[in-house]
């Protein structure tokens, strides 16, 4: 097919390493990032050819690992809306990866365009950007080099945060649309973020300094990018962890992912009571806040205390408006905290799901809602309104100034978040703008409810594939039995509940539990833990530090 007439040629420079597999996983591909060449050309080329599966509509790629070591990286593909891949797509990506041979990339390229179908004289559009990381220049050249091969209409955004990338894409395929997003630059982001949090906060009082850690990556400049815009009182801001020229530094003992995991401050953050701050992840698409109370101790408020915050305060919003049935819904994952879900569910009243784990289950998940609150216990998330909370809110008709006041403020929010991903910077934003408006310290945001003790571990096992999950992976359906060991277990900690379920971005299975007392969960945790590893291939050590 003369189309791919030039692939051969070029896919020649990035050969594929022997003896390695490579898949695409939650967020795409994820490995050591020097091994990554040939697949960054790949997906080049099937980002053209999706591209022009979508009658030529602008296709994003975003080169990161996100919160993984800085000799890691990945790459993923980001469909029109600025939403992740579509899942029949992922597959695709793996077979390209995988083709062994010039000849069968070829051949790859050719089955799936006669499988979709593709008018193949279409221009590609493509727009791509890198994170940080060492590896990134590289591998962006060998992408650049795929996208050449398809003479694909290709821009670069250079070094920007992935929900900037997602951003740009969304603004690319709506302008001059109905639904237009914004302006696809930077300055446009920081212009339509900035300004909808500046209507919201306007007339209260100013909150007080912002420590934000940045995980020495992407989210240091870009957020002072973004103060430098906004040069508002309302954003008073010091940035903590923001050397990106030093390597080694990326994500090292510091960041959204390293305070969650080990529930204490980063390097380079001393916590003073009263004080407040905030961690983002390597490539700024996750969020946790945190505080030291009175006694000097710990307190994280992750993306679950997030969700309760932001729904709460769209709950309210949505009841002064008074418009008929816009309801608002909160989409978890199964490792939110047992203590959100009931708080949502039994204070404040509100429809709450599961859903697998990955920002792309939740978003779909969060569509079906009229305003859909999403967010991972890790900090990643955001809120959709959908076409038809849209509709509710242009055809509502205000009776007093208070109900118009909520319409506008419910318009202000949707133009604060990031509807096309979850991103650390607009949900910081957000919930600046929430407590702003409520006048309330970290501590009286903290106090809604309690988390129930919690434990995350993780198992290496010989084959992590025999483990099958259902609802929402909640409940294991292969290995045959472990499911109904893990509920014996379960069934003797007074408020336990725990999960195994293989991880989608580590070859590990994942073990979390969470009961009413820190022993009682932790007992429960290494006991799942230890039957996995007893039952199901455990590898190296067992997990069983408790008992
Ligand atoms: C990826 C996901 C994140 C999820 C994590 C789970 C995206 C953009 N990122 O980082 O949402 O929490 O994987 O990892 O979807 P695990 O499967 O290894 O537990
Ligand atoms: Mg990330």
């Amino acid at each position: 097919m003369t189309s791919f007439g030039k692939v051969v040629e070029y896919s020649a420079k990035h050969p594929k390493p022997a003896n390695t597999t490579f898949s695409y996983g939650t967020a795409g591909f994820r490995t050591i990032g020097d091994t990554l060449e040939s697949t960054l050309f790949r997906v080049g080329l099937l980002a053209a050819l999706r591209s022009q599966s979508k009658q030529g509509k602008v296709i994003g790629v975003m080169i990161t690992a996100s919160h993984n070591h800085e000799r890691d990286n990945g790459v993923k593909l980001v469909d029109p809306m600025g939403e992740m891949l579509q899942q029949s797509w992922e597959s695709y990506c793996t077979q390209i990866a995988n083709a062994e041979t010039d000849d069968e990339v070829v051949q790859v390229l050719t089955s799936i365009a006669q499988t979709e179908n593709i008018d193949l004289s279409i221009t590609p559009r493509v727009v791509y950007a890198r994170d940080t990381r060492p590896s990134g220049p590289l591998l962006q050249a060998a992408l650049e080099d795929g996208l050449a091969a398809l003479n694909a209409n290709a821009t670069s955004y250079g070094v920007v945060t992935t929900p900037q990338l997602h951003y740009f894409v969304r603004c690319l395929n709506t302008a001059d649309t109905p639904v237009a997003y914004g302006e696809p630059t930077e300055a446009g982001y920081y212009e339509k973020y900035g300004q909808a949090f500046l209507r919201l906060v306007d007339g209260r009082s100013q909150p007080s300094k912002l420590y934000i850690d940045a995980a020495n990556g992407v989210g240091a400049p870009q957020v002072r990018k973004l103060a430098d815009t906004l040069k508002s009182p309302y954003f008073n801001i010091e940035v903590r962890n923001s050397d990106t020229e030093t390597l080694g530094k990326l994500n090292i003992d510091c960041g959204a992912d390293y305070v969650k995991s080990n529930q204490r401050q980063p390097a380079g953050m001393s916590l003073e009571p009263g004080s407040r701050y905030c961690s983002f992840d390597g490539d700024a698409d996750r969020i946790v806040y945190y505080y030291a109370d009175e006694n000097g101790s710990f307190r994280l408020l992750d993306g679950d205390k997030i969700a309760t915050l932001v729904a709460t305060y769209l709950r309210d919003l949505v009841s002064t408006a008074n418009i008929d049935d816009l309801e608002v819904g909160v989409v978890q994952t199964a490792y939110a905290n047992g203590n959100s879900t009931s708080y949502i569910k039994d204070t404040l009243k509100l429809p709450t799901v599961f859903a697998k784990t990955g920002v792309k289950h939740l978003h779909h998940e969060a569509e079906r809602m009229n305003i859909g609150v999403y967010f991972e216990a890790n900090g990643h998330g955001t809120i959709l309104f959908n076409p038809s909370a849209v509709s509710k809110l242009q055809n509502a008709t205000p009776q007093t100034p208070a109900e118009a006041d909520a319409i506008q403020r419910l318009w202000n929010l949707r133009d604060l978040i990031n509807e096309s991903v979850g991103d650390a910077i607009s949900d910081m934003l957000l919930v600046e703008a929430i407590l702003i408006c409520k006048g309330w310290s970290l501590a009286q945001w903290d106090a809604a409810y309690n988390d129930l003790p919690s434990r995350l571990l993780k198992v290496v096992v010989n084959d992590r594939t025999i483990f099958k999950t259902t609802n929402a992976e909640q409940t294991l359906t292969s290995p045959p039995e472990l499911q109904d060991v893990v509920n014996s277990l379960v069934a003797k900690y007074p408020r336990g509940r725990s999960f195994v379920r293989p991880s989608g971005t580590e070859d590990a299975v994942r073990v979390y539990a969470e009961a009413a007392t820190r022993t009682d969960c932790d007992q429960l945790a290494y006991s799942v833990a230890g039957a996995v590893f007893d039952r199901a291939g455990g590898r190296g050590e067992r997990p069983d530090e408790f008992l």
